[in-house]
């Protein structure tokens, strides 16, 4: 019998198995090595024994880099979060929420404004206006003509991320678009293990033939700011940091302050009022969780 070690990135456990892709194309089939106490997520890159016929066994899980919490995917780093020119029209405020929750866990984001196919909203026009100016990237998308897939695909190459954003933004299509001809590997998995079904203890990556992984997740519009202290959530929107160094007081929370740069930039239309406005509804439930976690 012949053994070969290697090392891998776990696509997805299913059953107690552990489906392991290693190189290009070949996924194996893995179970885990007794000895193995921690728990073994979707992303995890792992060191294996290869058997023959696309069997191998875990022997063990190199390094995390990061462990997202919902969906448990080991070293992403970037988010996709998806917002659509219409139907529905995008809600800024969780756009925020998700914005700063990836810089919270040093996770690119890349805003993904999908449907372009159709005429946007007064509150998409505002999304394509306002959040690369200050520096955040975004790619116009629409899953149906499959129109920015290839600038999509770009931007995931050498990536491990996830897919975010309500439900009906057009996540799973996307996903599908950058999936054309599903590659061999990636068919292998999806025949066992049924593509496009996903509930949170079976999250999927899914390897794109320009290089990458993209896991899908459900919709949703709820989304609690992780805990941080008061100071500190200003840091995550990218565009107070310059004018927050002209604040008078160095513990300056941009809200009743005196001589607040931040402040002073909303009022020469640098910083977007929505955008002021969602900080300072933060901020209140920053302090309320404060209480709760100190
Ligand atoms: N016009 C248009 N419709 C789209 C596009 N992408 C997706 N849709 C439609 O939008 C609806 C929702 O798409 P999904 O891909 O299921 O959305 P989702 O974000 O995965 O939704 P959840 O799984 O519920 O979170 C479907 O009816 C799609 O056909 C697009 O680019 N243009
Ligand atoms: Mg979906
Ligand atoms: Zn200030």
């Amino acid at each position: 019998m012949t053994r070969t070690q290697a090392e891998g990135i776990v696509l997805r456990n299913y059953g107690g198995f552990y489906y392991v892709q290693n190189g290009e194309s070949g996924i194996h089939e893995c179970r885990l090595r007794g000895k193995i106490r921690d728990r073994v997520l979707t992303g995890d890159r792992v060191r294996v024994t290869l058997l023959e016929a696309g069997k191998g066994v875990v022997e063990e899980i190199l390094p995390r880099r990061s462990e997202l919490r919902r969906p448990p995917v080991a070293n992403v780093d970037m988010v996709l979060i998806v917002m659509s020119f219409d139907k529905p029209t995008p809600d800024l405020a969780l756009l925020d929420r998700l914005l700063v929750l990836a810089d919270y866990q040093e996770i690119t984001p890349c805003i993904v404004l999908n449907k372009s196919d159709i005429a946007p909203t007064t509150r998409a026009e505002c999304i394509m206006d306002y959040y690369p100016r200050v520096g955040y990237r975004l790619v116009n998308t629409s899953a149906k003509k499959r129109e920015g897939i290839e600038e999509l695909a770009r931007v995931l190459t050498g990536r491990v991320a996830v897919l975010a954003g309500p439900s009906g933004a057009g996540k799973s299509s996307l996903l599908n678009a950058l999936l054309p001809d599903l590659s061999l590997a990636t068919r292998e998995v999806s025949r066992k293990i049924g593509r496009g079904r996903h509930t949170t203890r079976h999250v999927e990556l899914f390897y794109l033939d320009s290089g990458g992984w993209i896991a899908d997740t459900p919709g949703f519009s709820i989304l609690d700011l992780p805990p941080m202290k008061r100071q500190e959530l200003a840091r995550h929107f990218i565009e107070f940091e310059e004018p927050a160094r002209w604040c008078r007081f160095n513990d300056c929370l941009h809200d009743q302050e005196r001589e607040c740069g931040v402040k002073e930039a909303v009022d020469r239309g640098e910083i977007a009022t929505f955008r002021y406005h969602h900080y300072l509804s933060f901020l209140v439930e920053v302090k309320e969780n404060e209480r709760c976690y100190n």
